[in-house]
């Protein structure tokens, strides 16, 4: 049937015509109202729970005993810094960002507690990214609702194909090792070295981690769903509560893959890391889209519609796609893949001893292909050398790298790390501006100090 899949390229030049042609509608939220949104950056909100359209049940997160009072909306926030985010949020491992946790990437060098970590991010210290907040969900109730006019019979979202965990489970089993990133990661540095400040969660290069996966391959389960060759778009929503933005509802957290993608390499994931998913990332059952922009990968899926036309949403119209003077006036075709970047396993302004050889650390990553080099400058970006390769580099994860330097001169010095891939993309010294600070592949500059 792969002759009727239209490519991912011309799929996005479609989405885009369609866009612009004023076609676009997310699920009853019309364009213009948007347009509205994205011109005001307002406070998100989240409904209550309850208010979630469909039977499935799903609680907010426990309240604390004496804790702040939850966001206008009503959700009841989880105790600890993040209100909504069920797992304690150590201060050495994450930094807080509003509904989010940052992973901090210089707790990956271990410390008092344990060595550095892995290829891997145990699930306590991997990052969260949450619209509004995390529901607590019964998995001997949950199920996975799939329907729409892209399968045979066409079951509506009444009389959709059901399947429980148990049922999952009972299904061939994969499992990939794969990246989770934020399409806005790195977004701080828009302002910090490029002078443009852009709104969203500030993140510096930590809304990322790596785990492994275990689940069922969503292609599977849409073959046993009756999937036809009519079928162009896959689009999984989550049963977290629905984000409220300038009281404009944008309904479940939802976004549309093109079938050729639904098929090609998305799982349908149960486990992280050996274990069954937690709270936080998506319990009972998440979606895992390799190397495309996190978003893509909805946690807590109830329902997957497959139909016979494009699919819009707030997540693949207003948001994900790039705006700004060097694109189009419509904006970019909705964002896919990631970008390369690199990181230390460094604090931000280290102190490091002179006369002695520094065993500096990082990775490295793109969504596009394997690393294929990585090189680090020590003097401002004048003279670069290649860092050591740690891992064997794979498509969909990063590569740990190590870097010797011995600096004998007490002072300043900014460190930088650049990435190319196998495809040929590299780190650029300046990322393009768009307006929601999407996508930032500049090379970060690294500050520390030699005393
Ligand atoms: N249902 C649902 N899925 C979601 C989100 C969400 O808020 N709700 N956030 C998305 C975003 S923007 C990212 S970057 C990843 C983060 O996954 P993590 O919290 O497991 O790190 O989940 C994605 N899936
Ligand atoms: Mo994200």
């Amino acid at each position: 049937m792969s002759a009727q899949i239209p490519s991912e390229a011309a799929y996005d030049r479609l989405r885009r015509r369609q866009w612009l042609a004023g076609e676009a509608r997310a699920d009853g939220i019309e364009r213009r109202d948007l347009l509205r949104l994205l011109a005001s950056a307002g406070a998100v909100a989240a409904l209550p729970a309850g208010a979630l359209a469909g039977a499935q049940r799903a609680s907010a997160a426990p309240a604390p005993a004496a804790g702040p009072p939850g966001p206008a909306g009503g959700a009841t926030p989880a105790a600890g810094p993040v209100p909504g985010i069920v797992k304690p949020l150590p201060a050495e491992w994450f930094v807080p960002r509003g509904t989010n946790a940052e992973m901090r990437f210089d707790a990956l060098r271990g410390g008092a507690d344990g060595g550095p970590v892995g290829r891997h991010v145990p699930v306590e210290r991997f990052f969260v990214r949450n619209h509004t907040s995390t529901p607590l969900i019964d998995a001997a109730d949950w199920r996975l609702r799939i329907f729409g006019a892209g399968l045979r019979g066409a079951p509506t979202a009444g009389q959709p194909v059901e399947f429980s965990l148990d049922d999952l489970r009972g299904l061939p089993s994969h499992s990939i090792g794969a990246l989770i990133e934020c399409a806005g990661n790195g977004r701080s540095f828009y302002a910090s070295q490029q002078h443009r400040t852009v709104p969203g969660t500030q993140w510096t290069l930590g809304g990322i981690g790596s785990a492994r996966w275990r689940g069922v391959r969503l292609a599977e389960v849409l073959r046993r769903a009756g999937l036809t060759a009519d079928a162009v778009d896959v689009m999984p929503a989550g049963l977290d509560p629905e984000p409220v933005v300038n009281g404009v509802n944008l309904g479940r957290v939802r976004r549309p893959l093109p079938v050729a993608k639904a098929l090609d390499d998305v799982l349908l994931a149960y486990e992280m890391n050996g274990e069954p998913l937690t709270p936080d990332h998506g319990a009972p059952v998440r979606v895992v889209v390799p190397g495309w922009v996190g978003i893509a990968s909805v946690k807590w899926v109830g329902t997957v519609e497959v139909a016979d036309r494009p699919l819009y949403s707030p997540w693949n119209t207003d948001s994900y796609r790039l705006f700004g003077p060097d694109y189009p006036p419509g904006g970019s075709a909705p964002l896919t893949t990631q970008v390369v970047k690199s990181a230390f396993e460094l604090a931000r302004d280290a102190v490091l001893p002179a006369g002695r050889t520094q065993h500096l650390h990082g990775r490295s990553w793109s969504g596009a292909a394997p690393v294929r080099r990585v090189e680090v400058s020590v003097d401002g970006g004048r003279r670069w050398r290649r860092a050591e390769l740690r891992d064997e580099p794979r498509p969909g994860n990063w590569t740990r790298w190590t870097f010797d330097w011995r600096p004998e001169r007490p002072g300043p010095y900014e460190l930088r790390a650049r990435a190319t891939d196998r495809r040929g993309n590299t780190q650029p010294e300046v990322s393009l501006f768009n307006r929601e600070g999407y996508l930032f592949d500049a090379v970060v500059v690294h500050p520390v100090t030699v005393g």
